[in-house]
């Protein structure tokens, strides 16, 4: 099949699923639903006598009984002459207004009796992670989609948030504080609690000056509309870390702030030890004996990357006597910043409803592509027991791209998996499509690029989240694009084309350049900008290793053609280097970040591991290795320093490859083309340049 009739066959499949008529698709599934006949036209909707209210409203209380006890719970019935939408508080009654929005989009409205209420008290999302903040407009979309998707919670404690860590004791400039005001005032309005964390721990000082700076902090979000309150001490070390100390604080910050306001929400900490790999001592026992009881605690679960179960939570819950609020570090990406996580949202136990007090998770720092996995959150939270992953993974799909579904859906299920990383997690289930019939072939690579172009084609219906997942869609066009050429390599083999195979093999390697050069946020100021890999479990290995393994059998037969065939002593992937027993790490934590450098350190990082695995990649341009670290995708150059300045100093192959040479215990790494032909050395704990050969230990991520 050409790729013009492939592409008209997805035009087609996106009309043809416009809106749907009947039986709508309720997200999150309501608890209780009964449908009956087709009750009127979805364009009648507003002829229809509506009652809308809370039970304690006049002349509501005689469906006093048939709303749910539980708050936040609602009654709603749709027949053909009459709507009752009931809400036993506010919240309730705007749950029912969500719900019976998603019943009126049909063309047919169908008659219906439902009663609904949550699982999970506190559900949401906290923005935890490192990397470039969600935007003021980001976090505007989110809660609206959080009001749609009845989430209630939002946690602010993005990690590069100045005023949140590094300078928590100042108050925001002016415009900032403006917009943290109208944030939360967004939130209230989606009945979604904004709170917000304050993270002292890196250089507080347990004294009365310290203390008075957090309260006196509080108070400052106070007065811009802030209610909700979270302090966090995750990720430090030394003084901060202690227990008892971080317990008499939350709740002096109890007796001085939040007791001393009525309308503000009990506490809510992040622990230093927040999973069970990391606790040790009496740290959450502490915590547990001494915090006030009405405090809440936050946790990860087993590890700092782990889906939640039930015994997870028994262990927990007793060491710390309360119901743990739950930090669920999915979909975050910011230690695995090459994968989009698409997948679906599964792994959480459906019976720890009321273990918990609140579940929440730490999303990407890709606002809208994080909708997917916080469709499926909010799913699993509101109605426990009923979910399913599979089935609300693949509502969300359709709710987020409703005109391009098939297309959006086919993204999704190639930008699954996490690869390896240093906190273990993965994802099952990467493209299911590819191969199927027994070994790949054309067409599996002509639809990577085919639902790429589709997908770019709409931009015009979801321009946010095309945005963000650009640099994947190109990715996976180009993958396409590569694996085509590929098997025209595996072709002009078997017919012993020399000529066709080297002119194959020429294009191939053109694309991966290509591929290569993409990069996301790659703006000024960035923190990270990450390189996007597509399928990196499935498709991008098996196309890397046909092309290697036929280059190498090529080599063995012919020799047209040889000067353009790599040669190469490491597999691309992820490495550490080491030299003297101490790991090569990209530590420099600024903004600021032209010209530092990596440096050597004794301990491996257990909390960014990504920052001492370095991505060795053969440059086919020069025949190569490029260096990058993996955390934020800066080369090192010849003198073993960042250059992070695109303008300035951009990458060049010419410049920032090197020759690595087998030694006897390691890899010498020699520079090449325009940098000389100079050594990479050890220096005062840093790489240098030297005239005579140094051997580095270079260990492939296991
Ligand atoms: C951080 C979090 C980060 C996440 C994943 C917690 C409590 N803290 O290892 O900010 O996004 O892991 O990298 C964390 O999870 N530290």
């Amino acid at each position: 099949m050409n790729k013009s009739i492939l592409l008209a066959l997805f035009s087609l499949t996106c009309i043809l699923t416009a809106p749907r008529a009947q039986r709508p698709i309720l997200s999150p599934l309501p608890q209780k639903v009964e449908w009956g006949e087709k009750a009127f036209r979805g364009d009648q909707t507003q002829y229809i006598r509506t009652t809308k209210g809370v039970v304690t409203d006049k002349g509501l209380a005689k469906y006093k009984r048939l709303v749910p006890k539980q708050a936040e719970g609602y009654y709603l019935k749709v027949t053909p002459d009459e709507i009752v939408a009931v809400g036993r508080d506010e919240a309730g009654l705007f749950y029912a207004e969500q719900t019976l929005r998603q019943i009126t989009s049909a063309e047919e409205v169908m008659q219906c009796e439902i009663a609904d209420w949550p699982s999970v008290e506190c559900r949401g999302v906290i923005e935890g992670f490192y990397g470039n903040p969600w935007s003021h407009q980001d976090r505007l979309r989110q809660f609206a989609f959080y009001g749609q998707n009845k989430l209630n919670t939002y946690v602010y404690g993005p990690k590069d948030d100045p005023y949140h860590r590094t300078h928590w004791r100042e108050p925001y400039p002016d415009d900032e504080a403006a917009r943290i005001r109208e944030l939360a005032e967004a939130a209230h309005k989606n009945h979604v609690q904004f709170v917000w964390a304050l993270h002292p721990g890196m250089d507080i000082r347990w004294n009365l000056e310290d203390s008075m700076a957090v309260v006196s902090k509080l108070e400052k979000m106070y007065s811009l509309g802030v209610r909700s309150f979270a302090i966090f001490f995750d990720d430090i070390w030394g003084e901060g870390a202690k227990g008892d100390k971080q317990a008499g604080l939350l709740n002096y910050a109890t007796d001085q702030f939040v007791r001393k306001h009525r309308d503000v929400h009990p506490l809510i900490l992040c622990p230093t030890q927040y999973n069970k790999s990391w606790s040790s001592g009496d740290y959450l026992s502490t915590l547990g004996n001494t915090l006030y009881p009405e405090i809440r605690i936050m946790w990860t679960g087993n590890s700092v990357v782990d889906m939640i179960g039930k015994q997870d939570m028994e262990w927990i819950n007793s060491q710390i006597k309360r119901k743990a609020f739950i930090w669920l570090n999915y979909p975050v990406n910011d230690y695995c910043q090459s994968r989009l996580l698409m997948g679906r949202t599964y792994g959480n136990d459906l019976d720890i409803y009321d273990m918990v007090s609140g579940f929440c998770s730490n999303p990407m720092e890709y606002a809208e592509a994080s909708k997917v996995s916080l469709y499926s959150i909010a799913d699993y939270t509101w109605n426990m027991p009923q979910y399913d992953s599979e089935v609300s993974w693949q509502h969300a799909m359709e709710a987020l791209m409703p005109t391009c579904k098939e297309a959006f859906g086919f993204f999704c299920m190639n930008n699954v998996d996490l690869g390896k990383t240093g906190h273990g997690l993965r994802r099952e289930g990467e493209s299911p499509q590819f191969g199927k019939g027994g070994q790949p072939s054309l067409f599996d690579f002509m639809l990577l690029d085919a639902n790429a172009d589709a997908l770019l084609a709409d931009s015009v219906n979801q321009p946010e989240m095309l945005q963000e997942i650009a640099p994947w869609v190109e990715s996976m066009k180009l993958l396409g694009q590569r694996g085509i050429q590929v098997m025209q390599m595996k072709a002009a083999l078997e017919r012993k084309d020399s000529v066709e195979f080297i002119g194959h093999y020429k294009a191939q390697a053109a694309i991966e350049q290509k591929q290569k050069a993409i990069t996301s946020r790659d703006y000024e100021g960035s923190i990270v900008k990450a390189k996007p890999v597509v399928s990196g479990d499935v498709i991008t290995p098996w196309v890397n290793e046909a092309c290697a393994s036929m280059v190498k059998e090529y080599k063995n037969s012919y020799s047209y053609g040889k000067q353009f065939l790599p040669y190469q002593v490491l597999d691309d992937g992820q490495y550490l280097i080491m030299a003297e027993g101490k790991y090569l790490t990209d530590a420099e934590a600024s903004t600021d970040r032209t010209g530092d450098f990596p440096v050597f350190l004794s301990d491996r990082d257990t909390i960014n591991p990504q920052r001492q695995l370095w991505n060795i990649e053969l440059s086919v341009a020069t025949g190569r290795y490029k260096v990058t670290n993996v955390q934020d995708g800066r080369y090192v150059n010849e003198r073993g320093a960042f250059w992070a300045d695109k303008d300035v100093n951009p990458y060049d192959p010419e410049w920032h490859t090197f020759t690595i040479l087998r030694a006897e215990e390691g890899y010498t790494i020699q520079c090449g083309g325009s940098a000389g032909n100079g050594y990479w050395i050890l220096g005062d704990n840093r790489i240098t340049n030297g005239t005579e050969p140094y051997t580095f230990r270079i260990i492939p991520l296991q």
